[in-house]
């Protein structure tokens, strides 16, 4: 059981870190960017997973400055790999919900002199629960800031396309459950293939995610998607690991 004391120390004792996991581009095959995922390196209990203390960090307010932490961290390790190679922040509903969330993306943007254009934020569709006027205005001065916006773990929880038409996402990720049954189920291919065609029409680029063998990076070349990510090209991997990983790739 994560406690809400335990996770407050893990922040002033410095045991959260990132992973990196890369995004490959399907057109060149080149990575194109890295998600940063948080990690958490108890000294007792060892790894604890996000889906543990995210939820815990939510409902306590932590996920604000732990999020805020994560941007920062995100941006700074980005600024020292080499340009054009882009970064992919997950940032939680909570904090998408509180009016300063553009300001704390300045603050990593100026701290880590990390080019805007190559900073992603990747929020969950259930942002839009609330059909909260002030988070699609919050999503307009972020990409008034130059970063860019991706819809995560599409085509799961919250099931409405309204806010499609609300706010233009640069990049829709489909969520894994599809990419499991892209080679054994017609349907999971067929709803695959329809969500490109909605990203396409909405001039979104794609991203698959949980891609893990050749053949359904295949699947997805030919139904056109643009990116995959996925343990067919790595786990996540700590900071210092990613330009070997970039140098080495291909
Ligand atoms: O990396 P892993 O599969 O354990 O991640 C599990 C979940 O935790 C994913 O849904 C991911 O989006 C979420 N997560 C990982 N890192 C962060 C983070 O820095 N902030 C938020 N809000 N969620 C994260
Ligand atoms: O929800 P989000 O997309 O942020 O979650 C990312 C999570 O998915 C990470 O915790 C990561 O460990 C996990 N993940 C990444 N690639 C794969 C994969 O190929 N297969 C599976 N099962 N999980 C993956
Ligand atoms: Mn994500
Ligand atoms: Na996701």
């Amino acid at each position: 059981l994560v406690l809400e004391r335990d996770l407050r120390e893990a922040m002033e004792k410095k045991q959260l870190s990132l992973h990196y996991q890369p995004k490959v581009s399907l057109h060149d095959w080149e990575v194109i960017g890295f998600e940063a995922l948080l990690r958490w390196n108890h000294p007792e209990h060892g790894a604890i997973t996000p889906a543990e203390f995210i939820p815990v960090a939510e409902e306590s307010g932590l996920i604000l400055p732990m999020g805020e932490w994560a941007l920062t961290e995100a941006c700074c390790q980005a600024a020292r790999w080499p340009d054009p190679l882009q970064v992919a922040v997950n940032i939680s509903p909570v904090q998408v919900m509180t009016h300063n969330l553009p300001e704390a993306v300045q603050r990593a943007l100026r701290t880590s002199g990390l080019a805007p254009g190559r900073l992603e934020l990747e929020i969950t569709e259930s942002v839009f629960i609330n059909d909260n006027r002030g988070t699609v205005e919050r999503l307009h001065a972020l990409r008034r800031l130059g970063v860019q916006i991706a819809l995560d773990d599409f085509g799961t929880g919250y099931s409405s396309l309204a806010y499609l038409r609300r706010f233009p996402f640069d990049t829709l990720k489909i969520d894994r459950a599809f990419v499991r049954e892209l080679l054994i189920s017609r349907d999971a291919r067929s709803i695959v293939r329809n969500i490109l065609a909605l990203a396409k029409s909405l001039r979104m680029s794609t991203v698959a995610e949980g891609v893990e063998e050749p053949l359904q990076v295949n699947v997805l070349e030919a139904e056109g998607c643009n990116m995959v990510q996925g343990y067919f090209a790595s786990r996540p991997m700590p900071a210092d690991q990613v330009l070997e990983f970039v140098l080495k790739w291909r």
